[in-house]
């Protein structure tokens, strides 16, 4: 199928509060991810690496680094009217911003008719995760359905947080029921502990997209959004269908990774989703060159171990350490570590996240913990041993005890 029938929509403008403080300056999909990357650089390079180049991208709160990154490292070749365009709300259907998801593609229905495409891949931008949507587009089109729903099973604890799809046994590719974030008690029939979770991610008919959301959006009834209305819209007409993601494989993906997704929306998710990056065997492969993440690149020199004296070895274990960082004399251990970090002698940083630019002093101990860019840590401080004495001094610390220090501060010696 030629790739020039399919427009591919990136759901952007997400507020991710539960990510604070990692978003008060920035959307989720802004996030900086795994050393180098940005969230919504896993949604592009998928939709990139399935042969859809044509992509806006919808944003609306706090863009400015969205709308940056966007324009810095995904250019297009504009020869083959290729594109990736960040578009801002802009009031076009009244004095109003995006009023949800579906409101957001609604208010967007210029560039579907500007495109004229016949399918539209819709997709969040804050997961992790590899997936090939041209073979999901292959299924939809197969099924005559308007709408396709990707899913994955889920823990079904974690219901409350992920669309719910219930199949009929007798025919399990027809969404029968839909409900976004309910409380489910009771799992699958041949998994209790799981439910069928929607991914965000779907495939449309184009002209059936735009009929429902011009509807939705004459509903006052409605929240405006994809999951919570545009979703049981199409289960209503009898035409939703669910593409399993179990059955997308991806070049290069092994056995390990093939079905890795993992929806990073609190921080304890983004940690743990760290964390699979830098395992022994990874859960997620990011030297998977067959499906590469494409990024935007610092022009850094390369990362420096600095043996700074008598008990003051340099090292990194069991870590990504990105260019331009420099660890003189400390240890770093199970971390990642963004570009253009300052590490100094006896210092020891262990199982975190470091964002660019950040500048640990001598003598600190670091654990478990998330710090943001360009965040200044003095001489002699600790963070992450005592999480009681780090929630005293007003720092973010999530459930599962991960301390947090937010963007740009600069921490009291
Ligand atoms: P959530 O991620 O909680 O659930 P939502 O907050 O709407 O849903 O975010 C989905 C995507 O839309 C994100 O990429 C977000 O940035 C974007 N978005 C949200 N509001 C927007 C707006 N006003 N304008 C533009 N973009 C907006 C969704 C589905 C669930 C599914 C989970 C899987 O609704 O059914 O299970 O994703 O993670």
């Amino acid at each position: 199928m030629s790739s020039k029938k399919v427009l591919a929509i990136v759901l952007a403008g997400g507020e991710g509060k539960r990510l604070m403080p990692l978003t008060l300056d920035r959307a989720k999909p802004a996030v900086p991810f795994g050393g180098i990357y940005r969230l919504i650089d896993f949604a592009l390079s998928n939709i990139a690496n399935s042969g859809y180049l044509r992509m806006v991208v919808l944003t609306q709160y706090k863009s400015h680094s969205l709308d940056k990154h966007i324009a810095q490292t995904w250019r297009m070749s504009s020869l083959l009217g290729n594109y990736v365009a960040p578009v801002p709300a802009q009031q076009r259907m009244g004095k109003h911003w995006f009023r949800g998801s579906a409101d957001a593609i609604y208010q967007s229905l210029n560039l579907i008719h500007d495109e004229k495409p016949e399918y539209v891949v819709v997709v969040g931008a804050d997961n992790v995760y590899r997936m090939d949507f041209s073979q999901m587009v292959d299924a939809h089109i197969e099924s005559g359905k308007a709408c396709t729903v990707a899913a994955i099973r889920q823990p079904v604890e974690q219901s409350d947080q992920f669309g719910v799809i219930e199949t009929d046994p007798s025919d399990p590719t027809t969404i029968k029921a839909f409900v976004e974030k309910p409380t489910v008690t009771e799992g699958l029939a041949d998994d209790p502990g799981s439910v069928l979770a929607s991914m965000g991610n779907y495939v449309f008919t184009a002209d059936a997209l735009m009929e429902a959301v011009t509807r939705d959006a004459e509903d006052d009834d409605s929240k405006h959004d994809m999951g919570g209305d545009i979703v049981p819209y199409f289960v209503d007409q009898d035409s939703a269908g669910v593409y399993d993601f179990i059955h997308n494989v991806v070049p290069g993906s092994t056995d390990r990774d093939r079905d890795y997704w993992r929806d990073v929306g609190t921080l304890d998710a983004f940690y743990e989703a760290h964390m699979d990056l830098i395992s022994i065997h990874p859960v997620f492969n990011l030297y998977n060159y067959d499906w590469p993440t494409y990024t935007g690149h610092r022009n850094e020199p390369p990362a420096k171990f600095v043996h700074a004296g008598p008990g003051r070895v340099g090292t990194a274990v069991d870590s990504l350490i990105s260019p331009g960082v420099v660890i003189s004399g400390a240890q770093v251990s199970n971390s990642v570590v963004s570009p253009g970090v300052r590490m100094n002698s006896w210092s020891s940083i262990s199982d975190s996240v470091i964002m660019d630019d950040v500048s640990i002093g001598r003598h600190c101990q670091i654990h478990r913990a998330i710090i943001d860019k360009g965040v200044v840590v003095p001489p002699r401080t600790q963070i992450g041993l005592d999480v009681a004495k780090d929630r005293a001094r007003g720092f973010v610390v999530t459930d599962s005890g991960i301390t947090v220090i937010g963007k740009g501060t600069v921490l009291e010696p």
